[in-house]
């Protein structure tokens, strides 16, 4: 029997993965319909509702807005708030995720060199680490979730949608935010998202390399500019020799 689901995207994490998460979490089966962005779009483009995807298709009904999927699948999953406070609550949280990943989206796809680096010294000099902290405390008090301390689909949501912000910002952004990351930890320890993880979302590539631009940035350059998604893993010295003897020929990188 077909899926009860069937979720339209590209084959990337983006405004899909939240979704899959969800669906995932439910234990709700669904398949996971990924399009050829180069090939495939312009003949799909014009069957979707609004020209866009994600969409979710469900007992002959079709949805599109990747949030407002979210959200029923919320309900259906039982990851809402217990009175309409509670979900606006979890809502305003989601928002501010969504705020904070459009602010870097604006930077990501900025074409213009001069204006891609001023937006950039105020991203991360100001926004970034303004929205990050608010976020990390918000964390704290909610013991290792951001709202309502406890889990809900806004923990979800962030988690899932943290690896393609990072991707944007070409940056670890959590990385000296250690409440989000236990945040986005408690979500990948759910047994069923866990296992979505390790079945669909590891990077085709991973690069090893120290945590500092020299060998390592010309590949990272090749690999952003072609939309690439790799895992960016960097070595801190202290581990070193450690590492070194696992490595090829004893060197970075590979
Ligand atoms: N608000 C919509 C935005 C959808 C959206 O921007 N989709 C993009 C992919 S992330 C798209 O379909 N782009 C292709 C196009 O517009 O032709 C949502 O959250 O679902």
């Amino acid at each position: 029997m077909a899926p009860a689901y069937k979720l339209t995207y590209f084959n990337i994490t983006g405004l899909g993965e939240p979704i899959r998460f969800l669906l995932s979490y439910g234990g709700l089966e669904f398949e996971d319909n990924r399009i050829d962005r180069e090939n495939n779009w312009p003949s799909i483009k014009p069957n979707m509702p609004f020209g866009q995807v994600p969409i979710l298709e469900h007992k002959g009904k079709t949805v599109h807005q990747s949030v407002a999927i979210c959200r029923y699948l919320a309900k259906q999953v039982k990851l809402v708030g217990k009175d309409d406070w509670e979900d606006l609550e979890i809502d305003a949280i989601v928002d501010t995720i969504n705020d904070l990943s459009g602010k870097i989206a604006l930077y990501h796809y900025e074409e213009d060199k001069s204006i891609k680096d001023a937006k950039g010294g105020l991203l991360f000099n100001e926004t970034l680490p303004f929205y990050l902290e608010k976020l990390d405390s918000l964390a704290k008090k909610n013991n290792g979730y951001l709202v309502l301390g406890r889990l809900t689909w806004a923990d979800i949501y962030f988690a899932a949608n943290w690896d393609y912000i990072d991707y944007m910002a070409n940056k670890q952004l959590i990385a000296n935010y250690s409440n989000l990351q236990t945040v986005k930890a408690n979500v990948e320890a759910i047994p069923n998202v866990k296992a979505w993880i390790a079945k669909h979302m590891a990077p085709a590539y991973k690069l090893t390399y120290f945590d500092i631009s020299a060998l390592g940035e010309p590949i990272r350059f090749l690999l952003s500019y072609g939309g690439l998604e790799f895992e960016d893993n960097r070595i801190h010295h202290e581990n070193w020799s450690s590492i070194k003897a696992n490595l090829p020929f004893g060197q970075y990188q590979y």
